[in-house]
């Protein structure tokens, strides 16, 4: 499963929708940020490689969320100042920008905030690991943006009906922020970690209760500190994890109660909650071409098509068993795709799994420089996220599907001692256009 030469697939993917070149941005236009209100922190106006084409005749999905706020605009971490919002040059028309890289960097944080538009450069981050220095040294060091590893889900902030528990999340947030690291709260509706109670609600008012009372609360007890939400998380199901055969929507508390319009609810209820929220849907094993990244496609189109407030999809980017592999080619293919809805896109957890060698050492290698390049390259790509800082306590470890029956999965980008790896150096090397 690896992929062809990429930088050569790459260019002519460009070309063949515009050929901009990437080095001063002006020629090719912005093509869709606009949309939805301005790609985040990451895009916008500044001398970037975004600033050309930016008449807004070249608009063809417009807002179709309408949320056109651009209020993430301190988003991008420390430097900040990069993230004048766009006044909506939308659409997807009009070219190609390309990211441009920092001139020097040394750490993965400092390459995202000094490329053209900024990216963020995050990572999960436990309650458990934040007990150790090291990994809180790293962490910080090198990222500017964290993800709840699974302390902001519904089990650990809703565990009786109505009754909230913010402490291990709250603990979380505010190491963040002393930082000076955004956060992206993870996540508002999703099948897994549910408590319970909530299995078992039924019947679509007591649902749509549920969710109502959970976004609004937790978005609520936020509110001041986190403004983007993975709103809905896997919300399709294949025959297999890796996003082959008969995509379909996964059944649930939510889907079963009330159908696929829990989706669009969510949105709404969220986009009620915070106007100026970047609201996400996130996945995994639609990173590049398959079957679910069709059907997601084709979702993701109809909401954005009815208006839904929907501002970006997360891929997930969990490379190896039990999920997918893809190619840069595949992955940049993939983005593009979604990007022209007029949507940010964002790696969103991102790992590579080496047990059973399913993935070589090699492949890993190529994979991490080639995927992250996908996404670096794109100004509407406004983050790559990490799952997790040392291989030691990585998800996959542990997980059955995983097939590393307790062995390390070899997967990120520090080793035990958090030490970088060759991994690392590669992302690096992608972040800094090398
Ligand atoms: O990393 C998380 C792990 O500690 C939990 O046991 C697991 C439970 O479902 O969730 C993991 O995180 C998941 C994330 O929230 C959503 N996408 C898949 C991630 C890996 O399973």
């Amino acid at each position: 499963m690896r992929s062809a030469p990429f930088t050569l697939l790459l260019s002519a993917f460009l070309c063949a929708i515009g050929c901009s070149d990437g080095g001063d941005g002006g020629a090719g236009g912005t093509g869709g940020q606009g949309a939805t209100g301005g790609t985040g922190g990451a895009t916008g106006g500044t001398t970037s490689t975004s600033t050309g084409g930016t008449d807004a005749s070249t608009s063809a999905t417009g807002s179709a969320t309408g949320s056109t706020s651009a209020s993430t605009g301190d988003a991008t971490s420390s430097t900040g100042d990069a993230t004048s919002s766009t006044s909506g040059t939308g659409g997807t028309g009009g070219g190609m920008a390309v990211r441009t890289p920092a001139a020097s960097a040394s750490t993965l944080r400092e390459a995202g905030e000094k490329a053209n538009p900024p990216i963020l450069i995050g990572a999960a981050i436990s309650g458990g690991g934040l007990n150790n220095g090291d990994y809180k040294r790293v962490a910080a060091a090198e990222h500017s943006y964290v993800t709840a590893e699974n302390e902001m889900k519904w089990d650990a902030l809703e565990p009786n009906p109505g009754q909230f528990s913010w402490g291990a999340a709250d603990n979380i947030v505010n190491w963040a922020r002393s930082n000076n690291m955004k956060v992206k709260g993870h996540t508002l509706v999703w099948h897994n970690q549910l408590p319970g109670w909530a299995n078992s609600l039924s019947g679509a008012t007591q649902v749509e209760q549920a969710i109502r009372r959970h976004i609004e609360n937790v978005m609520g007890h936020f509110k001041d500190r986190i403004d983007t939400w993975d709103v809905v998380n896997e919300a399709v199901i294949t025959n297999s994890d890796t996003g082959v055969g008969n995509p379909r929507m996964r059944p649930s508390v939510f889907f079963n109660a009330l159908g696929e319009r829990f989706i669009d609810l969510a949105f709404q209820i969220a986009r009620e909650q915070d106007p100026n929220a970047k609201l996400y849907y996130n996945d995994y094993s639609i990173d590049a071409l398959n079957d679910k990244a069709d059907f997601v496609y084709e979702m993701i189109k109809g909401m954005v098509e009815r208006g839904v407030p929907i501002d970006g999809v997360g891929f997930q980017m969990h490379i190896g068993p039990p999920n997918n592999e893809a190619g840069g080619a595949d992955v940049a293919a993939n983005l593009r795709r979604f990007a022209d809805l007029g949507l940010e896109v964002l790696i969103s957890e991102m790992d590579i799994n080496r047990c059973s060698n399913q993935v070589t050492a090699e492949e890993q290698l190529e994979y991490y420089h080639d995927i992250v390049e996908a996404c670096f390259v794109m100004p509407e790509c406004t983050a790559i996220t990490f799952w997790g800082i040392n291989d030691g306590r990585s998800w996959l470890n542990s997980w059955s599907g995983a097939l590393c029956n307790g062995q390390s999965s070899q997967s990120l980008l520090f080793n035990d001692q958090y030490q970088k790896k060759e991994t690392y150096n590669k992302v690096m090397d992608a972040l800094m256009g090398r």
